[in-house]
């Protein structure tokens, strides 16, 4: 099999830089693209001359004013992003059909097929993909080269601006073993925190505790988090499907006994779901800065899954009931209680076993009709 080849992408300040570059008074000096300072003003990015003080996206312009009083703020231009953008992907597509966009300004590329067809190293395309860039729009990018996309996305910052960084297949284990939890994509700030209780900072760490380790502290994640500690990750590049559940789960080295002990897990799970819900919402609401016509899909169904012993998996749903109209955009759990009341009914539903894994989730509702509002509101008990 031959090796796979991945570029990851990421233009440099995206939005600032085409800011400075259309408006050429702005050059040299700290500024920022967002909303104006005011009760509710954040910032999208900052030049590279504003981060110096501290200034960064998502940070209020309020801070960001107090951090650095000269920073000039430019309001979006959502559009002008938007056609960088597809001159940006035009130049993608001329090396390979296997695109997949994160954003307007990243992407990874998988070019295993160009370089075996034009014997070129996957180096030599992402410099000659940056200079494209460059050249038809004046736009600076970096990029990542690795052998999956996950060492390649993290590569793609090694360099930053203006540079690329490449890892061989011969380093990815090593490379991965001293990269910190906080580089790793997909880690954020509560899973962080998590780890640094457990005494966990590097990938290294999570390798030499092992992958049921892993599994038993992080469920699924933990399994891929044990992977990439070896520099390991099956992702493929492709378009990515509209995502239809946000869900969480543990497997347990040692079987549930009854509804006591199961009860107890509930806490962690809805924390952790929690975070997940809110962080997907959040990304929504950032790419809407972006693409206003993005869909936010609300919350259709929370679900219980129990798998037993014998491996069978055994699911529980509770559907929202009819209400006012869908408002969700955070997901409060004072409505745990629901998740509770479906795994009483689940566990006596299926005799009461032993129970070997535990998952809770919602279903997401990507019907733009008029049923939605016939749905109604997900109902807080
Ligand atoms: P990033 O690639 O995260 O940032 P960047 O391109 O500005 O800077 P870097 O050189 O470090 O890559 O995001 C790309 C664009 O997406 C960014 O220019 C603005 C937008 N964005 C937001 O609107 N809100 C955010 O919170 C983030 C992180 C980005
Ligand atoms: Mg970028």
């Amino acid at each position: 099999m031959t090796e796979k080849k991945i570029i990851h992408i990421d233009m440099d300040c995206f939005f600032a830089a085409i800011e400075m570059l259309d408006n050429p008074e702005l050059r040299g000096k700290p500024m920022a693209v967002g909303g104006q300072a005011g009760t509710r003003g954040v910032l999208c990015t900052a030049n590279y001359e504003a981060r110096k003080f501290g200034v960064h996206s998502a940070l209020s312009s309020n801070l960001a004013l107090k951090r650095c009083p000269e920073l000039i703020i430019v309001n979006p231009r959502s559009y002008r992003y938007r056609e960088a953008s597809q001159e940006i992907q035009k130049i993608f597509y001329e090396y390979t059909d296997t695109v997949e966009m994160l954003s307007l300004d990243e992407g990874f590329l998988d070019v295993t097929d160009y370089c075996h067809k034009h014997q070129v190293f996957a180096t030599k395309v992402a410099a000659e993909i940056r200079e494209k860039i460059f050249l038809k729009t004046s736009l600076t990018a970096s990029a990542g080269i690795a052998n999956n996309k996950f060492l390649a996305k993290v590569s793609s910052d090694w360099n930053k601006p203006n540079g690329q960084w490449v890892i061989p297949p011969e380093k990815a284990a090593e490379f991965s073993y001293q990269l910190e939890l906080g580089k790793v994509p997909g880690i954020g700030e509560k899973t962080l925190e998590k780890c640094h209780t457990l005494g966990i900072f590097k990938l290294g760490d999570i390798r030499e505790k092992g992958v049921l380790w892993a599994k038993d502290h992080f469920g699924k994640f933990g399994h891929s988090l044990y992977q990439k500690s070896w520099g390991i990750s099956s992702d493929q590049v492709g378009r990515r499907s509209q995502r239809k559940s946000i869900s969480c789960e543990r497997t347990f080295s040692q079987d549930l006994k009854g509804m006591q002990e199961i009860e107890e897990y509930f806490p962690f799970l809805l924390n952790e779901l929690e975070e997940r819900i809110i962080t997907y919402y959040e990304k929504i609401e950032r790419k809407k800065a972006e693409d206003p016509l993005l869909y936010s899909p609300p919350i259709k169904k929370l679900f219980i899954k129990m798998k037993t012993k014998d491996f069978k998996n055994h699911t529980h749903e509770f559907i929202s009931p009819i209400e006012e109209p869908w408002t969700l955009k955070s997901f409060e759990f004072s409505q745990s209680k629901i998740f509770e009341q479906l795994g009483h009914s689940l566990y006596t539903q299926i005799g009461r076993p032993a129970i070997r894994l535990l998952g809770i989730g919602v279903k997401l509702n990507y019907t733009q009709s008029d049923e939605l509002e016939g749905l109604g509101q997900l109902r807080l008990l």
